[in-house]
Order: structure tokens, then sequence, then C-alpha cells
């Protein structure tokens, strides 16, 4: 009887572990442990957040935050007519900013979709004056390019009445119906395999809104209410390209079958927003940090924060001392041109990283951690300490390494410097100081 209760308790607790969880028993191929070396290595992708709310400039959430009815936004697509869309050049900005892959919405919360799907016909093909796959002109232009390309795919969706039950957000859109969850599960694969199947190699998949379905109950965020079948879900896009990188922007550590973690708005475990993931689920993959370059994800025409090139920089260093990518993002216009101060910021990102990219590019974390006066990265023997607050000394402490010397990075020329039990002391002459990143290089034994 005993023995009998202990079994029914240990399957009750199998089941409701297995429940929501990843692909089972998971072992990356060796396809996407290279695609998993590149991505570490690639260090700088251009996230963009692009669809029909793009035309009322108030970011990707505005059905939301106007409670916009869904037969209103329905009139979005009749006049999303983007004539100034030019693939190739979003590519070549995003190449000459030193970028080395590109992240796109494919579908957000709004539940349309920028390429043409036949799962529904709620697509940039079927419902705008436009007409043309969006995604598949940024896919040939990417694969000419050498440039890879991520997919966005929101699980979250306002315009599905198969999203059902609905999450915490999006309650007050009028017009939404009940529907099915497991026909939103088989749509969802639909549109996955049409992404995987027709814009040739995809370098990964970008999952966000799994978060909508764990309820607010004034306090705290409670269980999840939905089965995400993430197994059949991630076991299905590794059967279509096993290169592909899975990563699920759930907050959480990761789950089996991710390929890489993502950070949102934040530093890797940092969690200023209060809704990021916690130091302790940081986990064993590589990292990317996504962060804007103003304060908008979508276009939004009021914002004004438009982030300076010494944040931007800082920005990509610190990302590059956790050994983190950074995913920049950018929010195009719904005419398809990205605005001209956003041009700009990446123009400089890439004069930056033309002479300093070789300290970001192919690192790995370095031996500290970064502050606010400094950051490492490290390549073999070779650590680039970045000074970031335009310091001329900068005390390491317990440096344990033995050296061979300490340069300056851009004009190789030699810093003095001092190693004792305490560690390592190094001092910059005030000429060769960079307010925005002086870029030493230490060299080990
Ligand atoms: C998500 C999206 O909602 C957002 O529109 C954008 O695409 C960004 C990259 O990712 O951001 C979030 C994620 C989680 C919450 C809110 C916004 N949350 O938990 O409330």
């Amino acid at each position: 009887m005993k023995t009998n209760r202990t079994l029914l308790l240990c399957l009750l607790l199998f089941t409701s572990l297995s429940f929501g969880q990843g692909q089972k028993d998971y072992k990356p191929t060796e396809e996407n442990l290279d695609a998993r070396k590149w991505f570490q290595e690639a260090k700088f992708g251009m996230f963009i957040h692009w669809g029909v709310y793009s035309i009322l400039g108030d970011g990707e959430w505005v059905m939301n935050n106007q409670n916009i009815p869904i037969q209103a936004y329905e009139k979005l697509p009749t006049f999303f007519n983007p004539t100034g869309y030019d693939a190739e050049a979003w590519v070549k900005m995003a190449k000459d900013a030193g970028m080395k892959y590109i992240t796109i919405t494919s579908r957000h919360h709004d539940g349309f979709s920028m390429f043409d799907t036949k799962a529904n016909n709620y697509d940039i093909v079927d419902s705008t004056p436009y007409g043309k796959d969006v995604l598949k002109q940024l896919a040939d232009a990417c694969h000419k390019e050498g440039i890879k390309l991520f997919f966005y795919y929101s699980l979250l969706d306002w315009h599905n009445d198969d999203y059902y039950p609905r999450g915490r957000t999006g309650n007050d859109i009028a017009g939404r119906g009940a529907g099915e969850w497991d026909k939103y599960i088989a749509f969802m694969k639909a549109q996955l395999t049409e992404l995987l199947t027709n814009y040739g190699e995809i370098a990964g998949i970008w999952f966000d809104g799994h978060w909508d379905q764990k309820l607010w109950d004034g306090k705290r965020f409670g269980a999840l209410q939905v089965d995400w079948h993430y197994d059949e879900i991630y076991t299905l896009i590794h059967e279509l390209q096993p290169q592909c990188l899975i990563g699920n922007n759930h907050h959480l550590a990761p789950i089996e079958g991710e390929d890489f973690q993502m950070f949102e708005k934040d530093l890797p475990g940092k969690n200023t927003t209060g809704f990021g993931t916690s130091a302790s689920d940081v986990g064993q993959l590589p990292m990317e940090v996504c962060e804007t370059i103003n304060g908008s994800w979508g276009f939004n025409l009021q914002d004004r924060q438009h982030k300076s090139k010494e944040e931007l920089i800082h920005y990509i260093v610190k990302a590059a001392g956790y050994g983190s990518n950074l995913l920049l993002n950018v929010g195009p216009m719904p005419n398809g041109k990205i605005q001209e101060e956003h041009q700009q910021s990446l123009k400089e990102m890439g004069l930056w990283m033309r002479k300093n990219g070789s300290t970001i590019y192919g690192t790995m974390a370095g031996p500290f951690l970064p502050n606010d006066k400094f950051a490492t990265t490290r390549k073999g023997n070779t650590i680039f300490l970045h000074i970031l607050d335009g310091s001329q000394k900068v005390f390491l402490e317990d440096f344990g390494k033995k050296i061979k010397d300490v340069k300056l990075f851009p004009d190789q020329s030699k810093l003095t410097f001092q190693q004792n039990k305490f560690g390592l002391f190094i001092e910059v002459p005030k000429d060769k100081i960079d307010s925005v990143d002086t870029i030493v290089e230490i060299t080990l034994k």
C-alpha cells in the first residue's frame, strides 16, 4: 500500500515536471554545435521590430496599450505599403555597423505575419496593398551578403481566437473570440514549418511571449496555465534545420532543446527591469543581450531617447565582458526606412568596430566581471582591458597570471605596469586616454 502511494506520488511529480518541458533528451548535432560557436564569436547583431503597428508610431504594443479593437486594427494592413523598403540597404547598414546577423519579427503579439503564410490570411502578402513577402527579400539579401538571419516569433497572439485561454495581456481588446489551444499549437507549427522551409538557411528562432501565460495575482506571477508543447516545437525546428539555434525570451534558466540564452534590456543575470532573468538562472549556453537603440522596440515617433555613441559602445563592451552578444534593435518606419538618427548611430558603431572589433569578435568573457569603470574580454593569451571611465590608473585585484607585456591596443605602445601579491596596477599616459574606451592589451606568458 505504502509503495503504491509512493509510486503514485512519483508519477504525479514526474507528470507535473514533464508538463511544458522542452525537447526530451536533446543532443545538439555537430552542425548545431558549430553554429553555437559561430554565434558566440559573432558578438553583434541587428534586431528589427517591424510590423503594421509601425504605422501608428507608438511601439509594437500599441494594440494592447491603446486597446484597439480587432476590427479597427485590421484596417492597418489595408494601408501598409512600405514603398521605401530596400532589404539590401538594411543588410548593408547592418554589415557596415559591424553586425554579423539580423533578427527580425516574423510575427509579433498583434498576430500579423510579415511573411507569406498559408496558415491564415492575416499577412503581408494577402492583406496589404504592398503584397510582397518582406522576409523573403530580407532572407535573399542576407544570404547574398553573408549575414545570418534569425526570426523572432511570438508565442502570444492578440488576434488569433485559438490563442485561448488568453494570457494576462490584451484582455481589453474588443472583438476577441474563444477558440481552441490545440489548434493554436498546430497553427504555430505550420508557420514555423514555413519559416524553416521557404527562406533558406535560418540561423535561429527567437521566441517571445511565454510569460503571457503566467497570470499575475496582484502580488506575483503564477504557474503556467497552458502547455506550450515545446517538446514538439523544438523537435520540429531541429528536424527541419539542425543548425537552427533556438532561444526563448521566457526569462528562466534554459529549457532543454534551447541553444542560446537571451537577456532582455539587461546584462546577463542583472535583472534591473524586474521581469528579467535572475543571476542563478544564467546557464551554460551562448548568451545574447538585447537592447533598444532609443527607448522603443517598434517605431516610436515621439521617442527621443536615442542612445549616445558612448552608451552603445559601453553596452557592447560590457556584454562582451560577460561573453555575450549584443542584439541592438532598430524599429523601421512604416515606409520601410530606418530613421536618420539611428542610421547615424549605426555608422558610428561601425567605425568603432572596424578599429576595435578584434577586442570584441571571437573573444570570451575576461577574468573580471564588467563594472562601470572597466570590462575585460579574452582571446587566447591576450586579455583586453577596456577602461570605460576615462581613468589613467587601473588596479586589477588578485591578478595572479604571469605577464609578458602590457600595451596600449590602438598604437601598441608599451605601458608601465606593476604586479605584486595584491594584483596588477596599470597606468596609461594622459594623452593616450580615450574618454569612451581606452583599450589595453595584456599579453600573458
Ligand atoms: C518582449 C516583447 O513583449 C516586446 O514587444 C519586444 O519584442 C521585446 C524584445 O520582448 O518584451 C517583454 C517581455 C516580457 C514582458 C514584457 C515585455 N513581461 O514579462 O511583462
